[in-house]
């Protein structure tokens, strides 16, 4: 399945029916007053959040999108039929920008979420509607008004509560492969994964979290360099990121200051994001290096330092449960928030 996470669409509502000017003419009526029925209205461009979409991809071939017109009024003061309106499936994570401004229309997060993002134009008022008393017999109608036309801009950003960050060949994929039962593909050479994977773990109660492994980080990442810099984004959402080290890198040390370096260069709070670090592959580290480096790695970050073995499945429960212990706080932290401004 090819992944892709953006996309340009050009959307057109349906215009409104035009408002019709008729009298009635009865067969013993002498002077049939006006009867011309409204327009119908025209249908709009609707957005829906699916789970069961997970890439932008229907949106390469397929880049216009219209909804129905309305039909004009009819005689005998009936309204014309409204034009139907045009239901477009992206999937959860979907936020939708006004091409040429980049103002933000949307943000489509739970399934079944709807998002108008062209409204259907107004029926035009037919002459029935301009019967007064001062105007027995009005000769004008007013046109249906058009419907909202506009290029959009769609990004998909993954909707993940946890990012596994590292650079290439840290053993990220190997990690959510083994606490998942997402099966992305491994190898002993950067770069193996070229899109995002998601894989679900279970809390202990059982609940579900999606874990996020993205294409590993190089340095220069922020400007474009390597495969990194465009899933950022990806992981812009979540709450707590694993940055993953390669412990028998040649020096793990710089390759934790690589990432945090292209963090705080892509900016939107992913630096200061809560982190638990882990030194993986130990099963390949003599214990006394091992402790030398979670020794300076500590006194570099106030965030929990670990040592694991993704492939040896090695300490993964003790990760998780600081996972788990860092996402409660932050739910409590959040909970706190709200009460404290319902006070306020
Ligand atoms: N010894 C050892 N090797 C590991 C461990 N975890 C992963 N590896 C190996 O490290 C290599 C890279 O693993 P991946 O999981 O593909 O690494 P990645 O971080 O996803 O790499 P990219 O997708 O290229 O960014 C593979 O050869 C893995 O078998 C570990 O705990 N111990
Ligand atoms: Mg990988």
């Amino acid at each position: 399945m090819q992944f892709i996470d953006r996309a340009e669409i050009e959307v057109q509502a349906g215009k409104g029916g035009d408002g019709l000017v008729a009298f009635r003419r009865e067969k013993y009526v002498p002077a049939g007053g006006p009867a011309g029925g409204n327009g119908g209205k025209g249908g709009s461009v609707i957005f829906k959040a699916s789970e069961n979409l997970q890439t932008l991809l229907d949106f390469q071939y397929n880049r216009l999108f219209k909804a129905e017109d309305g039909t004009r009024g009819g005689p005998n003061n009936c309204t014309g039929a409204n034009g139907s309106d045009r239901l477009i499936e992206v999937p959860c994570g979907t936020v939708v920008y006004e091409r040429d401004t980049e103002e933000i229309i949307g943000d489509l997060v739970t399934p079944g979420q709807i998002l108008c993002v062209a409204a259907g134009g107004k029926g035009g008022l037919g002459n029935r509607h301009f019967l007064s008393n001062s105007n027995r017999a009005p000769e004008y109608a007013l046109p249906g008004l058009d419907g909202e036309h506009r290029f959009l801009r769609l990004e998909l950003k993954l909707l993940a509560e946890v990012g596994i960050i590292g650079l290439p060949n840290a053993g990220k994929s190997t990690l959510i492969s083994a606490l998942s039962a997402a099966r992305p593909k491994i190898g002993d050479y950067p770069f193996t994964t070229l899109i995002p994977n998601l894989g679900v773990v279970r809390k202990p109660n059982g609940d579900g979290t999606v874990f996020a492994d993205i294409p590993g980080l190089i340095e220069g990442a922020h400007e474009g360099v390597g495969l990194g810099y465009d899933f950022l984004r990806h992981i812009e959402r979540t709450k707590i990121l694993i940055h993953l080290l390669d412990g028998t890198s040649i020096d793990p040390v710089a390759d934790y200051g690589i990432i945090q370096g292209e963090l705080s260069s892509y900016g939107r709070g992913l630096s200061e994001r809560r982190q638990i670090v882990a030194i993986n592959k130990i099963d390949a580290i003599d214990p006394e290096t091992l402790q030398e480096l979670e020794t300076q790695l500590k006194n570099m970050t106030s965030n929990p330092v670990l040592s694991i073995s993704g492939a040896a499945r090695t300490r993964l429960d003790k990760l998780m449960g600081l996972v788990w212990e860092s996402l409660d706080a932050l739910e409590n932290e959040e909970e706190m928030v709200e009460t404290t401004s319902s006070w306020a």
